[in-house]
């Protein structure tokens, strides 16, 4: 899979160096280019924003600027991109949209800062005939500063559902959020020592009982599902 992070802010996307994300670009599995918007500004402050016509705070992004910027990571790919805008006015971004953008073979992430992107550049690109779609996200209920942080968050989504970035021990088929069956929160962990602090293991998980195991294992993520995530409770 290809990935193209376009942002004001490149640096900001480094932590994509680092861990499993970094271990699948070494591998060849993923091909992450991240992309400076200001190169495809024209004048000489490079300027990437304006004042929002009807009035209110804050700036949009320039549509001119933006529109270079994708048009030249279009001319070095080898297929129609999907272009993924993450905004907190987008739909959710959730396990089934990761596992969905996993199976795409080339996305471009366009990381807006300030109120957004003139709404154009969505609409531009949804009409092409060269690319795939657009598709606006966000990544939760609060707003940050830009897109750059939910950028990582889609990234490290995706990259762990691409076959052989996850060893078999961490396979992502055994994620809660991705069972049909079962509560989705996970319940608590437990490793050595068997009492630290003066606080032990529940025994059940000391029994070598994996029938029993399982049945208490459900119950917890069950319990915890229904305090923590009501609204994720049938
Ligand atoms: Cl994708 N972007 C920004 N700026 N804020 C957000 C978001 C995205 N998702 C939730 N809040």
């Amino acid at each position: 899979m290809r990935v193209d992070i376009v942002s004001i802010f490149p640096e900001y996307l480094s932590p994509l160096d680092l861990s499993l994300v970094g271990k699948a670009r070494e591998a060849g599995l993923i091909d992450i280019r991240v992309h400076d918007l200001r190169e495809f500004a024209t004048d000489r402050h490079r300027t990437v924003d304006d004042t929002p016509y009807g009035g209110g705070p804050g700036m949009v992004m320039l549509a001119e600027v933006w529109g270079a910027a994708l048009d030249a990571v279009r001319a070095t790919a080898e297929s129609d991109p999907w272009l993924v805008i993450p905004t907190p006015s987008g739909y959710r971004f959730d396990q089934p949209t990761a596992t969905t953008l996993a199976q795409r073979e080339h996305l471009v992430i366009a990381c807006g800062r300030y109120e957004g992107i003139d709404s154009r550049v969505a609409e531009y690109y949804a009409a092409s005939d060269e690319w795939a779609g657009v598709v606006e996200l966000s990544v939760g209920d609060y707003v940050l500063a830009g897109g750059e942080a939910a950028a990582l968050v889609m990234v490290e989504a995706v990259a762990r559902l691409i076959p052989g970035v996850l060893g078999n021990a961490e396979s992502a088929a055994d994620d809660s959020f991705s069972k049909s069956d079962g509560a989705p929160l996970e319940g608590p962990l437990f490793t050595k020592p068997p009492v630290w602090r003066e606080l032990g293991v529940p025994d059940v998980l000391l029994s070598g009982d994996h029938g029993r195991i399982a049945r208490w294992r459900e119950e917890q993520a069950v319990e915890r599902t229904r305090e923590r995530r009501p609204d994720l409770t049938p």
